[in-house]
């Protein structure tokens, strides 16, 4: 039986399918996503990002964004070697986690030494090391209408004190090359690139690297996510959501 989700992806059936068939599909529910999928099919959202070896690696990674979250909680965390830091998994989720870094040490690990490229204009290459998200997301199992994942952060902006928050679709979620990194360049991470744990989202720019990782939450919309654009950078600055690169 042919189904509709077999229409998308058969390519050459789906201009013949028509609306009824991308209205339905799991994937994609509105015109913007459809756009992204049929930049996805001609860029290839699966591609893996450049990898290089271990003697290019930039000397000097700077840090951007915040560099110590600096709250009195993220303070008592780092203060004992954040052996007290959980991360947090829920949302739309079969079985909320509550991972310590030992846990998130003992899973299956992926190292990857990657470029990272800011949207300011500076690059810097690194070695990243951690479970893949796919892991964790297994563990926790994603409860049909999940869509996205959010990453919700320990470090604070302005008055109101917004925690930084970043979000990825369910491609890069299960991306091989999604990791939540606690090591970098062979070293646990340090406090100016994210201790704990941080996301490393290969494929798309700097801002989607969420720092500080406290919690992830699998949501089918991202509406309720700050001013729903998916990030603090989308929500204030209007940077784009998907990132790509
Ligand atoms: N929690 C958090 N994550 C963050 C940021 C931040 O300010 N807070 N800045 C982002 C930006 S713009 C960039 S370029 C990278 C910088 O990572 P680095 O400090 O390890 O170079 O982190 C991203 N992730
Ligand atoms: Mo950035």
């Amino acid at each position: 039986m042919i189904t509709r989700r077999g229409l998308i992806v058969s390519g050459g059936a789906t201009l013949l399918a028509g609306c009824d068939a991308w209205s339905n599909s799991p994937i994609l529910l509105n015109a913007d996503e459809a756009h992204r999928y049929l930049q996805r099919s001609i860029t290839g959202r699966a591609a893996l990002a450049r990898e290089f070896r271990p003697d290019q690696r930039s000397p000097r990674f700077r840090t951007n964004g915040t560099a110590n979250p600096n709250t009195p909680e993220y303070n008592a965390l780092a203060a004992n070697g954040f052996a007290d830091w959980r991360l947090q998994v829920g949302g739309m989720v079969q079985r909320p986690l509550s991972l310590s870094l030992a846990q998130l040490r003992s899973l299956p690990q992926r190292a990857q030494i990657t470029r990272h490229d800011c949207v300011e204009g500076w690059s810097a290459i690194g070695k990243w090391q951690g479970p893949q998200l796919e892991q964790v997301l297994r563990l926790a199992g994603l409860r049909d209408g999940a869509r996205y994942i959010v990453f919700h952060c320990a470090d604070v902006f302005g008055q109101r004190k917004i925690p930084y928050y970043e979000s990825i679709d369910l491609i890069d979620a299960f991306h091989p090359q999604t990791i939540l990194a606690w090591s970098m360049n062979d070293t646990p991470l340090g406090v100016g690139h994210g201790a704990p744990l941080r996301l490393r989202v290969e494929r798309q720019l700097g801002y989607k690297q969420a720092k500080y990782l406290m919690r992830i939450e699998a949501v089918a919309s991202l509406d309720g996510i700050g001013r729903g654009k998916g990030g603090f950078w989308e929500d204030i600055a209007g940077y784009e959501w998907y990132a790509g690169i």
